[in-house]
């Protein structure tokens, strides 16, 4: 077996002093009238990374969603079922998945008009695919879905995304996932794993058992040897998995340094881990875990977090990089001016509730404006495939404006704009930031005789 990553080690070099330089520069400058059809041509045609997604490579099993009924009963639908219908969530939770989706389909789509950004997406995919919207059952829908064959289904469905890859979320211990793993599953070129912590980081006094029936020599207040031993585990999963980071979601309450277990973890396992496999942590800030149990999934919110923690984390731990994403509207000037500081932390994404047109449009115009294209705008999220297709329509149909306004105002300042620029600027934001912060090309290149998980 060959150790893969730790060739990538060092001070990081931003994305700056790396993104690709066009092999021709074409010098014909737009007329400002052409710059938003250049804009909207050529955010067509880049493919996109999706740099977090909850989508899985079809070795992984049934943990990857798709299809009508995973569509319709997405979370973000689920918590929309309870506003416009008398069922409760008890009676929710009784119901089978295909009623579940028949009872959202009903109060969402047939008795109001879909108007709500999840609810929209759902009526886009059919209309991709050619299915009816307005059909008062999901038939149709459910047919089609039948028929599919998921192999091909995927290729079709980046392809009508705009997506060359998505970046899994990959938890270690997870009991519906790791086995696979652990027998070897056999890799995807379109997927790329991430290994996700929040069990370990979050949640340690429920799962450290489980490392300690894996054979790691942890306690349950992590203290004697649990970091050094939690750190042969992330090892073993770098090896096993090949991740183009860590990740972790953390709550609005998230405090670095302090006297935690988490931080402890993070300190003497996790940061020292990334930093040897030379790759980023994700860190993904902001969530007020279930305020309202009984909705589930769809039960977390969203509370201002205190961003000095980042800020700590960024300078005092320069070899390692961090991508950010915050859930509250009100850190995100803030995750810009960290950005400015500091070239180890790339702000990515507009997360779960910062995901409609109206505040996605806010965020990106304030990146723009303080960061130039240093940073990744989006990623879908998508826990079920097919919701690709809307997400990055979406994503396209609300920044081509805010892109080409940048590089009308440009040219209004006295710099001509040529196609190239366009070109160049928009592979940085959905493509080459992410693969240079990550590291990827050289990770992969070292992968490339690798056709299982375990070699
Ligand atoms: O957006 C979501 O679907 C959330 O439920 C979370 O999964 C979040 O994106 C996360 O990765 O924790
Ligand atoms: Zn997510």
């Amino acid at each position: 077996m060959r150790r893969r990553l730790n060739i990538v080690q060092g001070n990081y070099i931003p994305a700056m002093a790396t993104g690709t330089l066009p092999e021709k520069p074409q010098t014909d400058t737009l007329k400002p009238d052409r710059i938003e059809d250049v804009v909207r041509e050529m955010l067509r045609d880049i493919p996109v990374i999706d740099v977090h997604t909850h989508l899985y490579m079809p070795s992984l099993g049934a943990i990857g969603l798709w299809g009508i009924d995973s569509l319709v009963t997405y979370h973000y639908l689920e918590a929309e079922l309870f506003r416009s219908s008398s069922i409760t969530a008890d009676e929710y939770r009784s119901l089978s998945e295909r009623e579940k989706a028949d009872a959202i389909w009903r109060a969402l789509f047939v008795e109001n008009a879909p108007v709500s950004e999840a609810a929209r997406g759902v009526v886009a995919v059919l209309n991709a695919f050619g299915l009816p919207v307005s059909s008062p059952d999901l038939r149709d829908a459910r047919e089609f879905f039948a028929s599919r064959s998921l192999e091909s289904h995927i290729e079709q469905v980046f392809e009508m995304a705009g997506m060359s890859e998505a970046v899994m979320t990959n938890d270690p211990l997870d009991p519906d996932e790791a086995p696979f793993w652990e027998r070897g599953a056999q890799r995807h070129r379109m997927f790329h794993p991430v290994l996700r912590l929040d069990r370990i980081l979050n949640r340690w006094d429920q799962h450290w058992q489980r490392l300690e029936s894996q054979g790691y020599n942890v306690d349950r207040a992590a203290v004697s040897g649990s970091a050094t031993e939690v750190r042969r585990f992330l090892a073993k999963w770098c090896e096993r998995i090949r991740p183009v980071y860590m990740a972790v979601s953390l709550p609005d309450t998230f405090q670095f340094p302090e006297e935690s277990v988490r931080a402890r973890l993070l300190r003497e396992a996790v940061l020292p881990s990334c930093e040897e496999f030379g790759i980023p942590l994700s860190l993904m800030i902001g969530v007020r875990y279930q305020v309202n149990p009984a909705i589930g999934l769809a039960g977390d919110a969203v509370g201002k977090a205190d961003l000095r923690s980042v800020e700590f984390l960024c300078r005092e731990f320069p070899r390692n990089r961090f991508l950010v994403s915050v859930l509250s509207r009100e850190n995100q000037h803030e995750l810009c001016v960290y950005a400015r500081k500091f070239a180890n932390l790339m702000p990515f994404g507009c997360w779960w509730f910062m995901n409609n047109p109206s505040i996605v449009e806010e965020i990106t115009r304030e990146r723009v404006e303080m960061l130039g294209m240093t940073f990744i705008p989006q990623h879908s999220d998508a826990r079920v495939l097919e919701q690709v297709i809307y997400k990055w329509r979406n994503t396209r149909r609300t920044l081509a404006p805010i892109l080409a306004n940048t590089y009308r105002l440009m040219a209004e300042d006295g710099r001509p704009v040529t196609r190239e620029d366009i070109r160049h600027g928009l592979t940085r934001l959905f493509r080459s930031n992410f693969e240079s912060f990550t590291q990827m090309k050289a990770a992969l290149g070292m992968s490339n005789d690798a056709g299982s998980a375990n070699q």
